[in-house]
């Protein structure tokens, strides 16, 4: 019996020295930033979760979803599993110049950031979806607060949707105001849904909004790359701003370029991991509707896809 034990562990051993000589990541954790809407919080568990089934540790950070950028270049977060081009594309490429943060891949999502209404709102204001029919229905959105100006509800102030600027430069007749959190902005649309008030919020896609009220994003000028670094972009030419968000972005991960001497099984299943368009709704789905929190519909979402990730760990 004694010589079977050792006979199994010597096997053991065997297996795992080899594999553990040729790479093993280190004990500290992996620093995770969870920031401000639901698929991040959700998607940041859920990695953290395959990495402890990896044998990793994890630590979640909740950061400021600008100054993330910042924080992986210098090591002290480890990775961002959501940059989206239209939020923080301009944070992401700053810290890509300066070094020490590189771009993890793409996930397989497209995603848009932009103003958009619930359908109903359109019946108010049939012209829609372009910027100019919405200008000219500005006195349909007018509230004591905005007085003879359309209210437009912005996302909150650090994704730095420039909403105020983009109805400047566009010369538009709505007042911009900063939601508190995400959950204001479903608030708002949840309100106005009784009565069929218009209104016009900021809402993304993938998420689980386009399940609950139908509706569409407002065609702003398309589009051009330098739009918010330089005035000659988009039609007004003294004005930075004066276009929509990117309609196809791109959902990248971004990584501390230590991660990959540091934690290397880790660092190689980042890579792999990209998430669809509907799995990140369905990841906000089971927090901002089925009132999951954010840890265990990550693992029951790791539970009922196991076929999705668990070739992204070996
Ligand atoms: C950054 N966000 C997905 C909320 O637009």
């Amino acid at each position: 019996m004694k010589k079977l034990i050792s006979l199994i562990a010597a096997g053991l051993m065997a297996i795992a020295l080899p594999s553990k000589a040729f790479s093993s990541d280190s004990s500290d954790p992996i620093v995770i930033p969870l920031h401000n809407w639901s698929s991040q919080i959700v998607m940041s568990h859920a990695v953290g979760q395959i990495f402890e089934s990896m044998g990793n540790n994890v630590e979640y950070v909740t950061t400021d979803s600008q100054a993330v950028y910042e924080s992986v270049r210098l090591g002290d977060v480890t990775l961002e599993l959501e940059v989206w081009e239209g939020a923080f594309g301009a944070s992401f490429r700053a810290a890509l110049e300066k070094g020490g943060l590189h771009d993890a891949g793409d996930h397989d999502a497209v995603t848009r950031e932009d103003w958009w209404y619930p359908m109903w709102t359109k019946e108010a204001c049939p012209g829609l979806p372009s910027w100019e029919a919405l200008n000219d229905c500005a006195h349909l959105f007018t509230t004591a607060e905005t007085g003879d100006k359309g209210r437009y509800l912005d996302g909150p102030v650090d994704w730095l949707k420039h909403g105020t600027e983009r109805a400047e430069a566009l010369g538009m007749n709505f007042v911009v105001i900063n939601a508190g959190s995400a959950a204001a902005l479903w608030a708002e649309i949840g309100a106005a849904e009784a009565d069929k008030k218009p209104v016009v919020v900021f809402n993304w896609t993938p998420n689980f909004a386009e399940a609950v009220w139908p509706g569409e994003f407002v065609e702003f000028p398309a589009w051009e790359d330098g739009c918010d670094t330089d005035p000659t972009k988009g039609p007004n030419k003294e004005a930075l701003y004066d276009c929509g968000n990117p309609a196809k972005g791109y959902l990248k991960k971004a990584a501390w370029d230590g991660m990959k001497d540091k934690w290397p099984n880790a660092y190689n299943t980042l890579t792999k991991i990209s998430f669809t368009n509907p799995q990140i709704a369905m990841m906000a789905k089971m927090v901002d509707i089925d009132e999951m929190e954010p840890e265990d519909a990550a693992a029951a979402w790791l539970d009922a896809n196991k076929s999705v990730w668990q070739g992204w760990t070996n």
